[in-house]
């Protein structure tokens, strides 16, 4: 039994690593978490060069969160999320998580650290990970432009244990809004795509009623300030046929980092309409930037 269970341990890792080497983060609360299959690593597919059908909540709509499962956000507090490339490597699996899953790998390894390849061959190169939030109860209703970005992790992903700073965010209609985990790996950690894992979450301990404001995809602004979006942002669909608000070329991924103004922790700027920067300046080049943005 021992001997067998290694064996069948062995062959799925050496699937996981030579040919599935993506990520999700795994909830009982998540669409797509493939139920049937304790080995699945269906929903850490990455998502580039689809139709809009394909790759909107990962195709998985139909495959529903288990029953009452709700992600809880604490308002003003934290959250874990657990990430694997394979549901056996979390708590829904037979494995489970590794040990010291808060713990980033040191020396780095960016592949061989049992749960998945984080697509950053140097320390460094670890690129950014955000959690989005949609007021709306039903997934049906959700539009892209619906997704507020609340919650960003530069140094993500790097653990299998992920904490989330919360925003103190405004209660959710009929106690469930729709959340997604997002992630786009930089271009030097291997080919361009976007990874998206929805799931149901729900704000805990909300003090506030404010509501979010309405978000605008961002802009990068690394080489000048005056370009950033502040406020509200929308999470960077990139790299496929359809419904992408990103439209870097190949090889220059647009990353959840300050170079896309999205700060470290939980987006306290979120209850203000996404607007550049510089916009009411009226400089010109900030208001070409911001019409073009708009008009997409
Ligand atoms: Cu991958």
């Amino acid at each position: 039994m021992v001997a067998r269970s290694a064996v069948f341990l062995s062959a799925l890792l050496a699937q996981c690593w030579t040919l599935q080497a993506h990520l999700a983060v795994w909830t009982p609360a998540m669409y797509g978490q493939d139920r049937a299959n304790p080995n699945s690593n269906k929903a850490v597919q990455p998502l580039q060069d689809y139709t809009f059908k394909e790759w909107w909540w990962h195709g998985s709509m139909d495959d529903k969160p288990d029953k009452n499962a709700v992600f809880h956000l604490p308002a003003g507090g934290k959250a874990d999320l657990e990430i694997a490339d394979n549901k056996a490597f979390t708590s829904m699996g037979a494995h489970g998580l590794f040990p010291n899953p808060r713990t980033a790998p040191v020396p780095w390894t960016n592949t061989d650290n049992g749960w998945g390849n984080m697509h950053a061959v140097h320390r460094q190169d670890v690129a950014g990970c955000a959690l989005g939030i949609a007021y709306k109860d039903k997934p049906e209703d959700v539009k892209p432009e619906d997704f507020v970005i609340f919650s960003v992790v530069h140094d993500c992903p790097a653990r299998q244990l992920q904490s989330f700073d919360i925003p103190d965010l405004p209660k959710c209609p009929n106690g469930k809004c729709q959340c997604s985990w997002f992630w786009i790996h930089k271009s030097i950690g291997g080919t361009d795509q976007m990874y998206m894992t929805p799931f149901v979450c729900d704000v805990k301990n909300s003090t506030t009623t404010k509501k979010l404001g309405k978000p605008i995809p961002p802009v990068k602004c690394d080489t000048n300030k005056a370009k950033c979006i502040v406020g509200a942002k929308q999470p960077m669909y990139w790299k496929n046929k359809e419904g992408n608000n990103m439209f870097e070329p190949g090889h220059y991924a647009p990353t959840y980092s300050n170079a896309y103004n999205y700060k470290e922790g939980a987006q306290n700027d979120i209850f203000q309409n996404g607007h550049a920067a510089g916009s009411k300046k009226t400089t010109k080049k900030a208001t070409t930037t911001a019409t073009k943005t708009k008009s997409k």
